[in-house]
């Protein structure tokens, strides 16, 4: 399929060390998809579905070791330990390649190593970048098919130039003491084993578009966050872009993918999705930041997924989608999660492919689940009733507010807005949430995740911090900085906000800021609505009141933050930028001012 000397030599190395039977290359055809979709199925690795009702689905189930990152077991492999930082585990290269040289040995005998050319972003554009993934997964082959753009018009593209993402996958045993995701930023390669799990082993979203983009963006000047993108038409026509940067499962999918509330719709407002996990971003000509989706498709959270929270995602996964570790439906081969209906399927097999009687699932009791927690769908971009008409323009579309935002029962408003690029790189530096199923470990955690980047940032957090204010000084027209928290509860730990499609109503406030079209209360931690600002119309429930509960900026839990701030940033260690503990030191002295 290629001459590049760069593309044989590589897969020949790679091919000796594994050992397949044969080597396929994937050229992005339909009637090659469908034969691997068959020859999946007639394995059991994957399960076809109701072709009537879910035409082209099928549902995948992984290992019940394997089902989400695993963060414990992900290197970041430069050459000093330094560039790596604190906040990643290290390993260095000569010592991870000898180690993982002897897990891949021989592994794919027996088996097939497929080829896989693909391009994060549009094939050719200034944005692009290329990779190849080896990988003896036909799961993953037909995923990154709908996830990243796949083919021979890639390996055209790529020519003769050796510029592109090495990645290595192989499932081996799915064993988790020896499972490794590792980076070589150096090097351009990525090396993945013992998974068969998302962002373990789809190697062009989190491995690829974040970890060694984020460290190529610091070289070349340009950023690779985990952003959504959506852009909001109005009823003149006109359409303003926002990024948002929230955690694994913290609500980008659900963001990027909003109905807007009838208040809004009537009007005319439209609300179009760009993308729902990745944005990379670069100063445009005009001076504005501009965004691409890098992706092709979406990896969304399947349970609560329904037609009231996300009818968007829901209508895109109808057709062309693999299901991962959902609920068979054996009542009329289709699936089933946590949320989708009150109808829990009385015939059916769980995640783990055990009969599940859903009469002794239990809300409180994790165990009774019939699909996993981080249970997700893979769906093509393309069928997403509310896709941008801008997803596959090259140049992307410019960004006017950047949206941070985490899971916080207390401490963080509805909203409010940082004072300048600098201090809103801050207010990204300090961003907490409770932790998610969508990696392994503990549930409902408090911990820091700045940027929602903790576990994607692919070297040291402090540069990172650094590269993110420098880029400040590079942007003429810079986006306006905001914080959301959709996740306050009250006493009886209930959500307050009633959120999804309602958080829109936050976004007209935000664009309304960004057009200096509304004031604002200045606190100690930056602007904070007026409660009546903030449109409420037709929400049951809430009451002005209750939005002023919703924006108050509790002093005392905050101070408690900053203390948690400073071990965070000396855990970061040396190289967080001065700039940030001055922020820091600002923010402490605002609060206590005000107490
Ligand atoms: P990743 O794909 O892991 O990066 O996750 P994500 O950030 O795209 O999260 P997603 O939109 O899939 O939402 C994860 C969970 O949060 C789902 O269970 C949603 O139902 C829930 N969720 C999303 N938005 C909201 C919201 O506005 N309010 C509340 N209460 N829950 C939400
Ligand atoms: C996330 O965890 O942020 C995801 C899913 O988007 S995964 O691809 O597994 O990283
Ligand atoms: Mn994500």
């Amino acid at each position: 399929m290629t001459k590049n000397k760069f593309v044989i030599n590589w897969i020949d190395d790679m091919a000796k060390m594994t050992q397949p039977d044969k080597i396929v290359w994937i050229d992005g055809s339909e009637e090659q998809a469908e034969a691997l979709r068959a020859e999946a199925c007639s394995t059991g690795e994957m399960i076809k579905l109701n072709q009537e009702l879910l035409p082209n689905c099928y549902l995948h189930r992984t290992a019940v070791n394997d089902v989400a990152r695993v963060e414990g077991r992900t290197f970041i492999c430069t050459s000093k330990k330094e560039d790596a930082g604190n906040i990643n585990n290290w390993m260095a290269p000569s010592e991870c390649y000898a180690k993982l040289t002897k897990l891949y040995t021989g592994s794919m005998k027996g088996r097939t190593m497929y080829v896989i050319p693909y391009s994060m972003s549009i094939v050719g554009s200034p944005f692009a970048k290329y990779g190849i993934e080896l990988t003896d997964s036909i799961y993953v082959v037909l995923n990154m098919l709908i996830m990243t753009r796949v083919g021979t018009d890639v390996l055209e593209a790529l020519g003769e130039s050796g510029d592109f993402i090495k990645g290595l996958h192989a499932r081996a045993d799915i064993d988790e003491e020896n499972r490794y995701i590792c980076h070589f930023p150096e090097d351009n390669t990525i090396w993945s084993v013992n998974s068969g799990y998302g962002g373990n082993v789809l190697l062009g979203k989190k491995c690829f578009a974040l970890r060694i983009a984020s460290y190529l963006g610091r070289k070349e000047g340009w950023m690779a966050e985990h952003m959504l993108i959506l852009g909001i038409e109005y009823p003149d026509g006109e359409t303003k872009y926002v990024c948002a940067a929230f955690p694994s499962a913290c609500g980008k999918t659900n963001l990027a993918m909003l109905i807007p509330p009838e208040l809004y719709s009537k009007k005319g407002y439209k609300v179009w999705c760009v993308g729902d996990d990745i944005a990379w971003l670069r100063v445009g000509e005009d001076g504005r930041l501009w965004a691409v989706n890098p992706e092709n498709g979406f990896f969304g959270v399947a349970p609560g997924t329904n037609e009231n929270s996300n009818p968007n995602a829901l209508h895109t996964t109808m057709k062309d989608t693999i299901f991962t570790n959902v609920v068979h439906n054996l009542e009329n081969n289709t699936v089933w999660w946590e949320g989708l209906d009150k109808n829990p399927p009385h015939n059916a097999i769980d995640w783990k492919g055990n009969v599940w009687d859903c009469t002794k699932y239990d809300k409180k009791d994790k165990s009774t689940c019939g699909a996993h927690p981080n249970s997700r769908f893979t769906a093509k971009a393309t069928n997403c009733p509310c896709l941008s008409k801008e997803f596959n323009n090259p140049a992307g579309v410019p960004i006017s507010a950047i949206v941070f935002g985490g899971r916080r029962a207390k401490t963080a408003p509805l909203v409010y807005q940082s004072t300048s690029w600098q201090n809103g790189a801050f207010v990204g530096s300090i961003m907490a949430s409770e932790t998610t199923a969508a990696a392994a470990g503990a549930v409902g955690v408090v911990r820091r995740d700045p940027m929602a980047m903790r576990p994607f940032v692919g070297y040291d957090m402090g540069d990172y911090w650094a590269h993110w204010l420098k880029m400040g000084t590079v942007i003429p027209n810079a986006p306006k900085i905001f914080h959301v928290n959709w996740f306050r509860t009250d006493d009886n730990g209930n959500f307050i906000w009633p959120g999804f499609g309602d958080n829109m109503r936050v976004l007209m406030w935000i664009l309304a800021r960004c057009e200096g079209k509304v004031n604002a209360n200045i606190t100690p931690i930056g602007y904070v609505p007026n409660a009546e600002d903030i449109n409420i119309e037709g929400l049951d429930g809430i009451t002005l009141d209750t939005m002023k509960e919703l924006l108050t900026v509790d002093v005392d839990s905050w101070l408690e933050d900053v203390q948690n701030i400073k071990e965070f940033y000396a855990q970061v260690g040396d190289r967080v930028p001065q700039t940030m503990y001055d922020e820091l030191a600002a923010l402490e002295a605002r609060l206590n001012a005000a107490k």
